[in-house]
């Protein structure tokens, strides 16, 4: 039998890389190494490990074989060297950006961020010295602006959560690059199966593992991916000193069995994204929705270019404003009340609100986050299903209108 050397696709690499199950006593599924610590074969085996000059494991917190074969997964995933793996998402964030950065550095980052993001940014490095710079990063002339000489770190969402203003990878790491900083891209709403920004140029790939990547709102993670060497600081210094966010070997197993699933998940959480668009993209008390895919979207091509799909989350802004996206949200049925995303459940929620209520409402006019936005992470469920409710709540979101706006 002549062995099969093709390079193997992103299914099989999601379910297999880096595990024979002929190591394993046969088992299909990894075991899980629910330990705290590990035993050394003597004395001198254990400090060799502790001074790098031997591979073993030591200690949880530092690394673990359940962990580490979720980060060989998530790497090969990503088309990087190395992963890292976190207890959350901004766990894997905060470790990255502790290590990359010192007293004085600037990092630029894009208009829009995560809430929890925008507030370690603001209330957290810049504590520590570390400049925090917003740009435009949908122009690249601006990005070419705001570079200078101290910033050391580039770092954006793309689409940025809840927008969904896309950045062109390629040309932002482009230009980061040649001016010695460092790219860092939040690819948590596209997962390695729509969008790989190691590929198009960027350094640093960070996740919420909590949301597609798991895929069954189960559990809160993080991941890095980068080159080897990175990877190692950020294990050594971001995890195990300074941030202490190591992931539980458990959880580690959940995010495992999520990723297996992850091809089939994404185009399903595709397909329902985009029904539901179509239905608001054609709605009289829709004003605008916010998505890749749409034939007035200006980023419409640069979302062909770097994204193999649209992805699975929607924005979208009401006739009324807040008060007719509240009566939405109160009247849903079938799409629940949450925040989060990249769940089988059809999830809807309030940024204002919720996820970035963490910016003043100030900052949320600077930034591009409307105080009416309505946030949709598109599920798994039947697509007639969810057209039902989403139809049936933004008629009683119409009929609580005063009678001539509802008609405008
Ligand atoms: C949310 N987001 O509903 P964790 N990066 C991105 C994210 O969307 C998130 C993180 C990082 C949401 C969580 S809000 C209270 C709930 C683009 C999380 C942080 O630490 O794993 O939650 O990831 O948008």
């Amino acid at each position: 039998m002549t062995q099969d050397t093709r390079p193997r696709g992103f299914a099989t690499r999601a379910i297999h890389h880096g595990y024979d199950p002929m190591n394993h006593q046969g088992a299909l599924v990894p075991p899980v190494y629910q330990t705290s610590t590990f035993a050394f074969p003597s004395v001198e085996h254990g400090a060799a490990c502790f001074a790098g000059n031997e591979q073993g494991y030591i200690y949880t917190r530092i690394s673990n074989p359940t962990l580490a074969l979720l980060e060989a997964r998530i790497a090969t995933l990503e088309g990087g060297e190395a992963g890292v793996a976190f207890a959350s998402g901004m766990g894997a964030i905060t470790a990255t950006l502790w290590t990359l950065l010192s007293p004085g550095d600037e990092i630029l980052v894009d208009t829009t961020l995560y809430g929890c993001t925008f507030s370690f940014l603001h209330h957290g490095l810049a504590k520590f010295g570390v400049v925090v710079r917003h740009c435009d990063m949908t122009s690249t002339v601006a990005v070419q602006r705001a570079l200078s000489a101290q910033t050391r770190v580039v770092y954006f969402e793309t689409p940025a959560n809840p927008n969904m203003r896309l950045v062109d990878i390629r040309q932002v790491a482009m230009l980061a690059r040649a001016s010695g900083a460092i790219t860092v891209v939040d690819n948590t709403y596209c997962t390695p199966y729509l969008q790989r920004p190691l590929e198009l140029g960027a350094d640093i790939v960070v996740h919420s593992a909590t949301k597609y990547l798991s895929g069954h709102g189960d559990v809160t993670a993080g991941l890095v991916v980068c080159d080897a060497a990175t990877a190692e600081r950020i294990r050594l210094e971001g995890l195990k000193d300074m941030t202490g966010a190591v992931l539980s070997p458990h959880d580690a197993n959940l995010v495992l069995r999520g990723i297996k699933t992850l091809a089939l998940r994404m185009e399903r959480h595709c397909d329902n994204a985009k029904a539901i668009v179509r239905l608001l993209a054609h709605h009289p008390l829709v004003t605008r929705v916010h998505y890749p895919d749409l034939p007035d979207n200006p980023q419409r091509m640069l979302a062909l270019r770097q994204m193999k799909r649209a992805g699975g989350m929607i924005a979208f802004e009401l006739k009324g404003g807040y008060d007719t996206g509240r009566r939405f949200m109160n009247a849903l049925q079938l799409v629940t009340r949450a925040v989060s995303l990249g769940d089988p459940e059809t999830l809807a929620q309030h940024p204002a609100s919720m996820t970035h209520s963490t910016y003043t409402p100030e900052e949320r006019a600077a930034h591009g986050i409307p105080e009416g936005l309505v946030r949709v992470s598109a599920g798994l469920e039947d697509t007639e299903d969810l057209l039902a409710d989403v139809e049936q709540a933004l008629a009683v979101a119409a009929a609580g209108m005063p009678s001539e706006s509802a008609a405008a």
